[in-house]
């Protein structure tokens, strides 16, 4: 057997080895996500986020063909502000690394390389999904199917409302991913507290999402992700109507330019962000930061510390 390609920092993997709490972060909502400068800062404090909650940040991504887990500071900034950065999905992974390719993981690569380095528990800001044109492009992010395939608890925010959100449920459902609501009985909507739509299971404590994942090990094989869906802050999400309105706004937009593929996406986040003035992304950080906060906390209460930890 060769060796795992897969580099961790000194600090990642001597919290591993120790048992100690690691969360694990995508880089794209870094690189593809969020306008510079204001991504760098993003990376940054949601590693101190991680660390305020006692627990070492792992954030993943793909430099010079390497998969990396747990960036240096010189790192981060290149994930940042590289103009050649891609976005790598688990497929891109191995071209990347035979081309010595530098890219930014999405939740599929990054669930994947995290589960391989032996992280339990990964936050991001909102999971791929069904695209509303689905039904035409057949576009459904490659997260869901991976997902399915990787034993992970990922703490996010739901799927952006640009998506079909309904049919990403649906597909979650079909994959036999578990859904979990963190406080609430409503799967989220990203940038709103509730997407309308029910989940089936709710929790209300980190230490219930560690009994959860605890009882998936003991099922035993296959295993698949957990989905712990954190809706935003009640103050600190979009209003409603507002979301509603910019949102019917854009999708039309979207059509009558004959925006199609993967433009679909960046258009509509765009107009979304311009339309509201800046808020949009304000709840999509507030977000973003609320999972990884969680994150921690779940990581805290499943880390099991060997005799060296
Ligand atoms: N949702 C966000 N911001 C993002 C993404 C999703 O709010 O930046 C990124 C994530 O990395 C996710 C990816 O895994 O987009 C999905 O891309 P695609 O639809 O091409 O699979
Ligand atoms: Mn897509």
């Amino acid at each position: 057997m060769s060796q795992s390609p897969i580099r961790m920092s000194e600090e990642v993997r001597e919290a591993l080895e120790l048992g100690l709490p690691v969360v694990a972060l995508e880089s794209t909502i870094i690189s593809h996500g969020l306008p510079r400068p204001r991504n760098l800062e993003v990376a940054r404090d949601l590693e101190a986020v991680v660390r305020a909650g006692g627990a070492v940040p792992a954030t993943i991504a793909v430099l010079d063909g390497e998969p990396l887990v747990g960036l240096d500071k010189r790192q981060l900034e290149r994930i940042a502000n590289d103009d050649g950065m891609r976005k790598l999905g688990h497929r891109d992974l191995a071209p990347a690394l035979a081309s010595g390719a530098s890219g930014a993981t999405t939740v599929s690569a990054t669930a994947f390389l995290a589960a391989v380095a032996g992280i339990d528990v990964f936050a991001t800001g909102g999971l791929g999904g069904v695209h509303r044109d689905w039904v035409t492009t057949q576009d459904e992010s490659a997260d869901l199917g991976l997902l399915a395939r990787v034993p992970i608890t990922v703490v996010c925010a739901g799927v952006k409302s640009i998506l079909d959100v309904p049919a990403t449920l649906q597909r979650l459902e079909t994959l036999s991913v578990g859904v979990i609501g963190y406080r609430t009985a409503m799967f989220p909507g990203f940038y709103l507290r509730s997407s309308g739509l029910p989940v089936d299971w709710t929790v209300d404590t980190p230490e219930q999402v560690a009994a959860v994942m605890r009882a998936q090990v003991a099922l035993g094989e296959p295993r698949s992700a957990l989905i712990v869906a954190n809706p935003v802050a009640e103050a600190e999400q979009l209003d409603p109507a507002l979301h509603d309105r910019i949102l019917a706004e854009a999708l039309q937009a979207a059509e009558r330019e004959g925006v199609t593929g993967q433009a679909v996406t960046p258009y509509l986040l765009g107009y979304l962000v311009e339309h509201t003035a800046g808020a949009s992304l304000e709840a999509n950080l507030a977000a973003v930061r609320g999972n990884v906060a969680l994150a921690a906390e779940i990581a805290c209460c499943c880390a099991v510390p060997t005799d060296r930890g």
